[in-house]
């Protein structure tokens, strides 16, 4: 069998002093922590579409990575040679899933009916792979964005016959997915939103994008695909609108539209800071809803206002995700997809090992520290104390909905003087840098 990294052998786990840059410092995929161990815990992916589809184009100049399919010409042989390439690249680093969508794996063709050929014969491919690797697949997608016809959106476009043709892409995305044993279905509303109102029906709009992934879930139901849906929120880029726009707009439109019960939230760190959300805010809201599912783990730069899909490196960022990761629990069916590119400057091969191994060895050290914050209870007993007149008196009858305002002004009449405590913010951040610092 060829081998497409030929100068990298598997990524061995070598402790924080190695210095060794194709070896994990914190990432040690055995170690148990809790019960499980690392790589249980942490369930990372690969996205094939920056590592395997990724050139470093810009909209200022040509691609720059240098891939051993970059000169090939055919189609179908190139997709054939990522396959392989993506399981080689899996294996090597030791992640357990990779993630894709439709258009990836497979080239377009002529019509609808040689595309679905063409992604046939790459699952195909793909299923042949997995019989002799551990490496699952965590999501499929579908590419309703790249391609000229959704120039006005997918499921929201103004043309009813677009609706119809993303509504074919999409069942045989999730057909495939389901062939491929993967363990959810991401929808991300590439261009469901608007660019200027004075042309655009945004009650329709939104009402056949409820239309849409309603037939989704109906389609689930009449395949027995049992994976867990996931939307992707995101506010804005390629629309000036999208209109997934952050987990609390999803919710609320899930809601509405009795769909709820179906869909989790996959968060993506740098969509969460393009809403003028932090990571951890996003990821907050859906698990307190229930609605935390998966996670595409990047970081964007705090000076560009664009979705830079950056590899993570911030430590602070990755505790605080893995906090809130921990706190509901752990993953069920998500895992940490890195949605992530190396920059254009990275061309080699290896920059895609070196990437990867940042965000790993983040995460990992992320997660550690997180689960010690959490184990040694230092924000909850300060948030406990901090909400504590809740718990007895006038804070209990008002939890146990025992009084209305009538009974409340009678209270605060009674009051002499109300005092209230600091929040101690400063205080905690020098305890979270402690922890990081140490940890
Ligand atoms: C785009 C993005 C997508 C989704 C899958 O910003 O994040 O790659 O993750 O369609
Ligand atoms: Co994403």
């Amino acid at each position: 069998m060829a081998e497409y990294f030929e100068n990298i052998k598997k990524i061995p786990y070598e402790g924080a002093k190695s210095d060794n840059p194709l070896a994990f410092k914190y990432y040690n995929p055995d170690e148990v922590i809790g019960g499980k161990s690392m790589k249980e815990h942490l369930r990372f992916a690969v996205a094939y579409w920056h590592t395997f589809q990724g050139t470093g184009s810009d909209i200022f100049g040509a691609g720059t990575a240098i891939r051993p399919w970059s000169e090939m010409t055919n189609a179908m042989d190139t997709a054939k040679v990522k396959v392989e390439a993506n399981f080689e690249f899996c294996e090597k680093l030791g992640v357990p899933f990779f993630c894709f969508h439709d258009r990836d794996i497979a080239p377009e063709g002529n019509s609808l009916k040689e595309t679905n050929k063409n992604l046939d014969e790459i699952v195909n491919c793909i299923k042949e792979r997995m019989k002799n690797s551990k490496v699952k697949l965590l999501w499929g997608t579908t590419n309703a964005f790249s391609n000229p016809r959704f120039v006005h959106g997918a499921s929201t476009s103004c043309n009813a016959d677009i609706f119809a043709y993303a509504a074919a892409q999409v069942k045989k995305a999730m057909e495939i997915t389901k062939e491929l044993g993967g363990q959810n279905y991401v929808f991300w509303g590439g261009r469901e939103g608007y660019e200027t109102l004075l042309n655009t029906d945004m009650k329709l709009e939104l009402d056949n994008m409820a239309r849409f992934l309603k037939m989704a879930v109906d389609y689930a139901k009449e395949i027995g695909f049992t994976g867990q849906f996931l939307i992707e929120p995101k506010p804005k880029e390629p629309t000036k609108h999208q209109y997934d726009f952050d987990t609390a707009t999803v919710l609320s439109f899930l809601k509405s539209n009795g769909l709820d019960q179906f869909f989790k939230m996959n968060i993506e760190a740098n969509h969460a800071t393009l809403a003028n959300h932090s990571f951890q805010h996003e990821l907050r809201v859906a698990r307190i809803n229930n609605a935390l599912g998966s996670i595409d783990a990047n970081q964007g730069d705090m000076f560009l206002g664009w979705d830079t899909d950056q590899f993570p490196t911030n430590i602070y960022e990755t505790t605080s995700a893995m906090y809130e990761v921990i706190k509901m629990g752990g993953f069920t069916t998500g895992g940490l997809n890195f949605d992530a590119k190396v920059r254009r400057g990275s061309f080699e091969m290896d920059d895609l090992f070196y990437g990867h191994i940042a965000g790993m060895d983040a995460f990992a050290k992320g997660f550690k520290i997180a689960y010690k914050l959490i184990s040694d209870k230092k924000l909850d007993k300060f948030i406990d104390e901090r909400y504590s007149s809740y718990k007895t008196g006038i804070g209990k009858d008002i939890r146990d909905g025992k009084v209305g305002f009538k009974e409340l002004e009678q209270y605060a009449l009674s009051l002499d003087k109300v005092t209230n405590k600091s929040g101690r913010q400063e205080m905690l951040e020098a305890i979270l840098n402690q922890y990081i610092l140490e940890g």
